[in-house]
């Protein structure tokens, strides 16, 4: 692509309390060991790896109404925010590595705050739209998009932590992908607000091109402007990633996952991205905790230009081709 970004910068959130399940904090180590700094550094940019974020741990976190640990989440989110708001400011392209979901509160706020026109795409097996009020867990990385939508503003009470961030997005400028598992107050949600959803049955229906069709026409056909990604691994099918907390049966394919990824590139406006919920401590073995990490990899690549076609890399093809 002619809009190849200048260059690339990886931040680590090594962060689990969004959930219950210990392990999840692992994911930016095996996704760097799967080797995602070598696979970025044969494209045309610059790759800057941030390293890993250190997030202070609160010992006393009541939960709030059924909401576990808001503090520890709160704090962990508003450093990231502030992170992820650096380096889109400073120019790069932001690859977010989780740590579990509730960090897309940080991650897509702090790029909102550089980049207020942004739409979001949410690629994931759930909507992670609970409100205190419907979640079924109060595990906080089902609810990161019910913090972020202007619309949702008067569901959402003071949780302790959260006073930093204020609501930034509209419903109308965010997709999901993939979903399968939807809870009943999630739905009504959905439905309410009109916010574009493709369930996994939708694209059995529709197939893959015309979902990222469509899904470009409700964003960018207006306007063109930045896209922020929010890949959560467990979209995809768990025989492709089984290393994950909350796998559903029926997920995308190998190949639907890569072309979501390649259009979002073609478009020349992806500007931050996460990669979330991988979990090494929950592969059945070392193999599956490896091939997980691996296809995490192949989707931030993708993402960011890597193509089945072949890479056109600026060598000179004369000399190369003798
Ligand atoms: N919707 C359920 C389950 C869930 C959400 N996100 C994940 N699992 N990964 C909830 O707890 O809100
Ligand atoms: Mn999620
Ligand atoms: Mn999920």
């Amino acid at each position: 692509s002619t809009n190849a970004a200048q260059s690339v910068a990886v931040l680590g959130a090594p962060f689990s309390r969004g959930q219950r399940r210990r392990g999840v904090e692992h994911g930016p180590k095996v996704i760097r060991d799967a080797g995602l700094i070598e696979r970025l550094s044969g494209f045309d940019y610059s790759v800057h790896d941030f390293g890993d974020l250190d997030f202070h741990h609160f010992e006393k976190d009541e939960p709030y109404m059924d909401v576990k640990s808001p503090r520890n989440v709160g704090a962990a989110n508003k450093m990231l925010s502030g992170a992820v708001s650096r380096a889109v400011g400073a120019g790069h392209t932001l690859v977010m590595l989780g740590g579990d979901h509730s960090l897309a509160i940080g991650s897509v706020g702090g790029h909102a705050q550089q980049s207020p026109d942004l739409c979001l795409i949410w690629v994931d097996a759930h909507a992670d739209i609970n409100t205190p009020m419907t979640s079924p867990s109060g595990n906080l990385h089902g609810l990161p998009v019910a913090f972020m939508l202007k619309e949702l503003q008067d569901k959402m009470p003071d949780i302790p932590g959260f006073s930093w961030m204020k609501p930034f997005l509209s419903s109308r400028d965010l997709v999901y992908i993939g979903l399968r598992d939807v809870d009943p107050g999630e739905y009504h949600i959905l439905k309410n607000l009109g916010i574009q959803y493709f369930t996994m049955r939708d694209i059995d229906r529709l197939g893959i091109q015309r979902v990222m069709e469509v899904t470009f026409d409700h964003l960018l056909a207006r306007k063109q402007r930045p896209i922020h990604l929010s890949f959560d691994i467990d979209a995809f099918d768990p025989s492709l990633a089984p290393a994950t907390g909350t796998p559903v049966n029926g997920g995308l394919t190998y190949r639907e996952g890569i072309y979501i990824t390649e259009e979002i590139h073609n478009t020349g406006l992806l500007s931050a991205m996460d990669l979330v919920e991988v979990n090494p401590m929950l592969g059945a073995s070392r193999e599956a905790v490896e091939a997980t990490a691996s296809l995490a990899v192949d989707v931030i690549a993708s993402s960011l230009g890597q193509t089945r076609e072949g890479a056109h890399p600026s060598i000179d093809v004369n000399s190369a081709v003798k």
